[in-house]
């Protein structure tokens, strides 16, 4: 078998064995030697937590930001150079809650990026904690009682504010993952890709067993392409349907729309930069 030019061989990955996040690590391998990417022109954004380790085990570039803030970067990424390829990627607690800001209005502004969003429905680099997605009634060294908050609906959220493309996978099942992370690549504009993702050290409730019981796919007859009907099937959760809710064609992204391209498509990083006005506008900021 031909090797995959993003694996970076025999590394070590802090990940505990058996967590979810190894099959979505080798689905996104795969996507992109299947859509023949250019490592060097791909750029991985992450924040803080045990999903925003991925950047560091496959070949790409790498920004690893702080807690919940992995977009702002890589829309700037992008609209530096809208010649790369841009995954952000992270925890359900880093992008729904750290996050949650920065998701509703990247979603808004649509940059041309894809958004995985690995949930366990557990912090689990902290031990355990709820996170946003955590169900009602889940109890941990915290919430001894039990969750009592109604769980973020990340793809009822998304779809709500027209994002460009919204799926949720399962990381047990590698082929289906793999083939929804080809699409949303490929896809122009933002795409919120939210992968059921085990933790088998912190979330013993939400395990292998318990997504495969409570999931089912979205089915051959769903009309991606119908909002209304995208949204009715994200709010359902007895069992969470997986697939391609929602993708809208053709609208202008973030990038395409800024100023500075108006006039001019070379890319900002190539653009001379003006000494005189970085050092005024500096200077200014550090006065205030
Ligand atoms: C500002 C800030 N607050 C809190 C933390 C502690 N912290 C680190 S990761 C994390 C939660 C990560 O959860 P999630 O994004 O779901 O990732 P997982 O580890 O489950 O993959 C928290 C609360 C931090 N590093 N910085
Ligand atoms: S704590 Fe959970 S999410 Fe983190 S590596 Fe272990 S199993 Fe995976
Ligand atoms: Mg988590």
């Amino acid at each position: 078998m031909a090797k995959n030019r993003f694996d970076m061989g025999d590394i070590d990955i802090a990940w505990c064995p058996g967590c979810g996040n190894f099959s979505i690590l080798e689905a996104l391998k795969g996507a992109l030697e299947e859509l023949d990417i250019d490592p060097a022109r791909l750029v991985l954004v992450s924040g803080i937590g045990q999903a925003a380790k991925m950047p560091h085990y496959l070949r790409a570039n790498v920004f690893n930001g702080l807690h919940g803030r992995a977009l702002p970067p890589a829309t700037a990424v992008r609209a530096a150079n809208p010649g790369l390829v841009v995954i952000a990627e992270s925890g359900d607690g880093d992008m729904y809650g750290e996050g949650g800001n920065h998701f509703l209005h990247a979603i808004r502004r649509n940059p041309d990026l894809t958004n995985i969003v690995h949930n366990n429905m557990v912090y689990g680099l902290t031990k355990g904690q709820a996170s946003p997605t955590s169900r009602p009634g889940f109890t941990t060294p915290v919430q001894v009682d039990g969750v009592g908050d109604e769980p973020f609906n990340p793809l009822a959220v998304a779809i709500a504010l027209n994002a460009s493309f919204v799926a949720r996978a399962f990381s047990g099942d590698g082929e289906q993952m793999k083939e929804i992370l080809k699409e949303a690549i490929r896809h122009r504009g933002y795409s919120l890709v939210d992968v059921f993702q085990p933790c088998v050290s912190f979330n013993k409730v939400n395990t292998y067993q318990w997504f495969r019981q409570n999931t089912r796919p979205l089915g051959k007859e769903h009309d991606r392409g119908n909002r209304m009907e995208a949204l009715r099937r994200a709010m359902e959760k007895d069992p969470y349907p997986l697939g391609i809710f929602y993708v809208r064609e053709g609208g202008a992204c973030f990038e395409d729309r800024l100023s500075p391209y108006e006039k001019d498509d070379t890319p900002l990083h190539l653009r001379e930069v003006d000494r005189d006005k970085l050092e005024a506008l500096v200077r200014a900021k550090r006065e205030t």
